[in-house]
């Protein structure tokens, strides 16, 4: 998943998605790009947030690695947990498998938590199964009690 708040998330996100074609994988599929309201315990401008299917033949921990490259290259500093930021790029899924490891834990814990993630997965991977709580996409956004705001996004 790709996402960001700030004046240059757009234009950030498009060379984002350039960079992990080429150093990643062929992306299949990339979901509409939503306005959502930034979940968290920070007032802060709402966020873009688009997901992408991405077929990659890179191990998860060598994929995290390119990922953070690419968040680099991008001009992406850490300096607030959950606050503003140009560009994020999350690994949401791996296929329908589970990894925990130190550094990364996949699925991405709060997908099922988290509307303004399950609404651009469903135009993407609908009937996938998380492979922890045993439930589709589908029925991880019906079962969703987060109430904030995620409309599609246009210029
Ligand atoms: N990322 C955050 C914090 N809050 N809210 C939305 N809507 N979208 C995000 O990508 C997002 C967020 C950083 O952890
Ligand atoms: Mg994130
Ligand atoms: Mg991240």
């Amino acid at each position: 998943m790709l996402g960001g708040n700030e004046e240059r998330t757009f234009e950030v996100m498009n060379i984002a998605k350039v960079l992990i074609n080429q150093e990643v994988g062929k992306i299949f599929k990339a979901s509409s790009v939503y306005q959502t309201a930034a979940w968290g315990p920070i007032v802060q401008p709402d966020y873009l947030n688009q997901a992408i299917l991405v077929f990659s033949p890179l191990p998860p921990r060598f994929l995290l690695k390119k990922i953070l490259s690419i968040e680099l290259q991008l001009g992406r500093k850490r300096i607030v947990k959950y606050g503003p930021r140009t560009i994020d790029i999350d690994i949401l899924f791996y296929g329908e498998e589970f990894i925990h490891t130190k550094d990364l834990i996949v699925p991405h814990p709060e997908i099922q938590n988290r509307k303004f993630v399950l609404l651009p997965c469903m135009e993407l991977i609908p009937g996938l199964k998380h492979p922890v709580l045993s439930e589709t996409v589908r029925e991880l956004l019906h079962k969703c009690k987060d109430e904030l705001e995620v409309r599609k996004w246009k210029d």
